[in-house]
C-alpha cells in the first residue's frame, strides 16, 4: 500500500543503497558523523538527480559529490559491488555493531560497549535481557523474525468491508507443551500502539488482545479515520493453523467442514483436528503445519479463503 516511488527516485537506486549503508557503517561503527553527513547528502542529491547516472564525472557535478564518491560510483558502475562495502560486510565487528544498533534505544555507543562485552547476536541480546530498558526489551523482541501472523476473519476471505481486524500470532518458541509468553504478545501490541494503530485498549490478557485500531484511508489526510474493533490472539505454535481456519471462517464454512471432517472421523475446533476412535473418543492432536494438512487429512479439497463462505 505504499506510494509509488516517483520515477528519479529509483532511477540511481544501486547507488542511493551503496551510499546509505556506507553512511550509516561510518555512523554505527566509525561513530564518524562527518563522513556520515558526507554520505548522506551525495544519496539525497543522487536520488533527486533526473537522470541515470552513467560515471562518476557526471556524478561528481552535483553539489555533495567529491571526487572520491565519484570513484566508488564508478567502481559501483563498472562492477555492479563495491569491494570496501564486501569488505565491511564480511567484517564480524562492523556487521555485530550494525546489527546491535538496529534495536531502537541501543546507539552507536552503547552497541560498541556490547560488542566489546561479547554481546554480538540475538541470541547474546536475549541473554542479557535484563540489563536492557524497557523499550530496548521491546525493540529486540521485534527484531525477532520468527514472528508468524495473519489477518483472519472476513478480511482474509477477501471481504469489501471487514466489521472488526481478527489478528492471529504465533511464535516457534511458545506451544501448547511450554510456559505461557505473555511477552511475545504484548510487544507486538506496544509496537503497534508506538506506529499509532492501536488506539485503545479494551482488555488485554496473557493470548488475548482486545482493542481499537485505526485505519488511515489512503490519499485523505483530513480526519477521516476509520476506527476498528482489533482482536489479537497469541496461539500455540502447534495449533496455529487449526487457530487461522477458524478465525478465516466463515461461521458456515467451519461448520461445513466440522461435518465433513466428523463424516471422514475426525474432529475439528479451533485449536486442533484428533481422529475419533472406534469407541468415539477423540485420540491424539494430529501434526498440522499449514491450512493445508487439515483439508489433506479429511481428504477434502483445499479451498482459497475467498472460497470459503460457505
Ligand atoms: N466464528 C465461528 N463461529 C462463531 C463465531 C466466529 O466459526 N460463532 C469464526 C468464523 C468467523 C471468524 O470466527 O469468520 C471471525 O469472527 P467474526 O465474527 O469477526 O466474523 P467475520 O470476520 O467473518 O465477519 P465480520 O466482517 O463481521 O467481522
Ligand atoms: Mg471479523
Amino acid at each position: 500500500m505504499s506510494k509509488r516511488k516517483a520515477p528519479q527516485e529509483t532511477l540511481n537506486e544501486g547507488i542511493t543503497d551503496f551510499l546509505i549503508e556506507l553512511a550509516n557503517y561510518e555512523r554505527n561503527v566509525n561513530r564518524a558523523i562527518h563522513k556520515y553527513n558526507a554520505y548522506r547528502k551525495a544519496a539525497s542529491v543522487i536520488a533527486k538527480y533526473p537522470q541515470k547516472i552513467k560515471s562518476g564525472t557526471e556524478a561528481k557535478k552535483l553539489d555533495g559529490v567529491g571526487a572520491k564518491i565519484a570513484e566508488k560510483i564508478d567502481e559501483f558502475l563498472s562492477t555492479g559491488k563495491l569491494r570496501k562495502l564486501e569488505k565491511i560486510r564480511s567484517d564480524d565487528t562492523s556487521s555485530s555493531i550494525n546489527f546491535l544498533t538496529r534495536v531502537t534505544g541501543i546507539g552507536p555507543a552503547a552497541a560498541r560497549k556490547f560488542f566489546e562485552e561479547g554481546v554480538k547476536t540475538l541470541e547474546d541480546l536475549k541473554k542479557i535481557e535484563h540489563k536492557l530498558n524497557h523499550h530496548q526489551q521491546i525493540e529486540l523482541e521485534e527484531l525477532d523474525s520468527e514472528y508468524i501472523g495473519t489477518i483472519c476473519g472476513s478480511y482474509r476471505r477477501g471481504a469489501e468491508s471487514s466489521g472488526d481486524i481478527d489478528i492471529l500470532l504465533t511464535h516457534p518458541d511458545f506451544t501448547s507443551e511450554s510456559e505461557k509468553q505473555p511477552k511475545l504478545l504484548h510487544a507486538v501490541v506496544e509496537h503497534l500502539e508506538s506506529i499509532g494503530f492501536i488506539t485503545d485498549t479494551l482488555s488485554k490478557g496473557d493470548t488475548k488482545f482486545m482493542g481499537v485500531c485505526q485505519l488511515h484511508k489512503e490519499d485523505e489526510e483530513d480526519e477521516d479515520r476509520d476506527h476498528r474493533r482489533i482482536d489479537i490472539r497469541l496461539i500455540p505454535k502447534d495449533q496455529y493453523y487449526c487457530g487461522v481456519l477458524y478465525f478465516t471462517g466463515s461461521d458456515i464454512f467451519n461448520k461445513n467442514m466440522r461435518t465433513l471432517a466428523l463424516e471422514k472421523g475426525f474432529t475439528l475446533n479451533e485449536y486442533t483436528i484428533r481422529p475419533l476412535g472406534v469407541t468415539g473418543m477423540p485420540g491424539e492432536p494430529l501434526l498440522v503445519d499449514s491450512e493445508k494438512d487439515i483439508f489433506d487429512y479429511i481428504h477434502m479439497k483445499y479451498r482459497e479463503p475467498k472460497e470459503r463462505s460457505e
